[in-house]
Parts: structure tokens; C-alpha cells; sequence
């Protein structure tokens, strides 16, 4: 959106992305105020509701993550970032379907405003990861899609879960949409870097650098079995550990996973 746009002539939705964007505003707060305080009251509670749902499912794979780690000698999960996606970034996405910036477009057409991404170790944790948040009473699948059995066409890997999560506000319940991004270190080291450089961007890179992308991605995905296989090869191999050696390293474990 053009930074020199009057705010006069601003819709709510416009001057909510202006106030993002400006360190003094204000004058848009005034305006902002006296043309959609009521609207913008309303933004800031359904803002509020996909944050927590976003918190309620950030704790599910934290317990996951602690239980895990002190079940196993190894934690599948790296990391779990968490973003509220941004009023400039749902505008456009509502822009891009065609849609007004309202309320009743952002809940019934957007799943994807809280999102929660988790790395993990191996590909095979990313199954394990979303069968063991999928199972969970409270959950709804709403939507899966893979894009690791199914990479996109410019080589982007992850497992893409819609799921709703009931929050328990002081006045009622209410099951939220939150969407998850698990995949490895690999595919995020891909992601993160392909996001920076062509995603969404307004000029498109040359066919000769989206293939070198892809290129990248084949090779990544090729590290990523090859290295579970390697996994999984050393764990067959090694002996099994004696009651002695096991205790040893239990009590040299003990207090690592709530260090986390
Ligand atoms: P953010 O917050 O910047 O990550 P659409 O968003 O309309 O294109 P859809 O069906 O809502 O489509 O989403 P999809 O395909 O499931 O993917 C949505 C999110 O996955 C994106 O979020 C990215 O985070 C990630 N993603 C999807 N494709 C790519 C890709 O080719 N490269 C990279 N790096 N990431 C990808 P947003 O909406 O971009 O927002």
C-alpha cells in the first residue's frame, strides 16, 4: 500500500495498515477513532482470540516437546516459533481473493491468521509430531496438506495443518482456527532463505534461478532421508545399553529436558 495516500479518504482497514506502518500517527488515530473506533475495537478482540489459540496450541507442542525429551534420549522438536499474521499481510491476502477487509472475511475465509511452526530433528518426527497433536481430544483437523509427499512446484517442503482448538475465555468457549507448519531443520533452513530472496516478492526471479532453487530444495530433501537413514542405521547397530550404563546415563539426563 502507497505510504502517501490521504487518510482522509482512508477506509478503516487502510489506516489500520498505515498505523503499522508509521511511527507518528496520531492524526490516523484520531481520524481512526472518530471513522471506525467501533470496528477497530472489534479487530483488537478477534485479534486477541487468535492470539491465545495460537498460545493454547505453542503449549501442546512445548508439553510435547518436554514429554518427549525426557521419555527418549532425543527431542524431536528444535524450535516452535509462533506469528500473528499482520493486518498489512491479511488485507492483501483478502485483496487477493477478492475479498473485503471485514471482519466476517477474516473469520470465515482466513485460517492461517495465528500460526505456529515447529522444526524438528527427521522427517519421520514431522508424521510422528502431527499424529500426536492430531490425536488429541480437544483438536480438530480441519485441513492437511503435504507438501512433503507433494513439495510445490518450486521445491517448498513442509506439513501444513489446519486444526481449531477450543479457548476457554472468562465468558465463554470458543474453537479457533490455527495453522501449523512442521518440518525439519533442512526444509526451514530452505524456506526461511527462498522467503527472504523470491516468496511473494513483486518482480519474479529468472527461470534460471527458481530452478537453481529447486535444485537446492532436491538436494536438501535427498540430505534429510539420507541422514534418517543413517539414524536409524546406527540405532540398529548399536548394542543395547547394560542396567548399569542406562542408569548412568539417566542421571546425567535428569534435568536437561527442563532446562528447555
Ligand atoms: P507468512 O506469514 O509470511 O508465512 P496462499 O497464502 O493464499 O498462497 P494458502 O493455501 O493459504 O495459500 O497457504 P499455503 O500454500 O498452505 O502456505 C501458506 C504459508 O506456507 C505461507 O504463509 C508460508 O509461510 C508458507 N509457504 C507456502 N509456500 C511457500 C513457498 O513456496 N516458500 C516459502 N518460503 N514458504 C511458503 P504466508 O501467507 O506467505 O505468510
Amino acid at each position: 500500500m502507497e505510504s502517501t495516500r490521504s487518510s482522509e479518504t482512508a477506509t478503516p482497514h487502510q489506516l489500520i495498515a498505515m498505523l503499522e506502518e508509521r511511527e507518528e500517527h496520531t492524526e490516523d488515530l484520531a481520524l481512526l477513532a472518530s471513522l471506525g473506533l467501533d470496528f477497530l475495537l472489534r479487530y483488537k478482540e478477534l485479534r486477541m482470540r487468535y492470539l491465545c489459540a495460537m498460545k493454547e496450541i505453542r503449549t501442546k507442542f512445548e508439553v510435547l516437546s518436554t514429554e518427549l525429551g525426557v521419555r527418549n534420549d532425543r527431542n524431536p522438536i528444535a524450535g516452535i516459533t509462533t506469528r500473528l499474521k499482520s493486518t498489512t499481510a491479511i488485507a492483501e491476502k483478502l485483496h487477493r481473493h477478492g475479498l473485503e477487509f471485514t471482519l466476517t472475511n477474516i473469520e470465515d475465509h482466513l485460517r492461517d491468521i495465528a500460526g505456529v511452526r515447529v522444526v524438528c530433528s527427521y522427517v519421520d518426527d514431522i508424521y510422528m509430531l502431527a499424529e500426536a497433536l492430531c490425536t488429541q481430544k480437544d483438536v480438530t483437523v480441519i485441513q492437511t496438506k503435504d507438501y512433503i509427499r507433494s513439495p510445490k512446484p518450486n521445491g517448498y517442503r513442509s506439513l501444513h495443518l489446519i486444526v481449531s482448538v477450543p479457548v476457554f475465555f472468562a465468558d465463554r468457549a470458543l474453537d479457533i482456527p490455527v495453522e501449523v507448519q512442521i518440518r525439519t531443520i533442512a526444509m526451514d533452513f530452505w524456506a526461511t532463505l527462498e522467503h527472504e530472496m523470491r516468496y511473494k516478492k513483486p518482480t519474479k526471479h529468472s527461470e534460471e534461478i527458481a530452478e537453481r532453487l529447486r535444485l537446492c530444495a532436491e538436494t536438501i530433501a535427498k540430505t534429510d532421508l539420507e541422514m534418517q537413514s543413517i539414524r536409524k542405521e546406527i540405532s540398529s547397530s548399536s548394542r543395547p545399553l547394560t542396567k548399569e550404563e542406562e542408569l548412568i546415563r539417566k542421571i546425567q539426563t535428569l534435568d536437561q529436558p527442563f532446562l528447555r
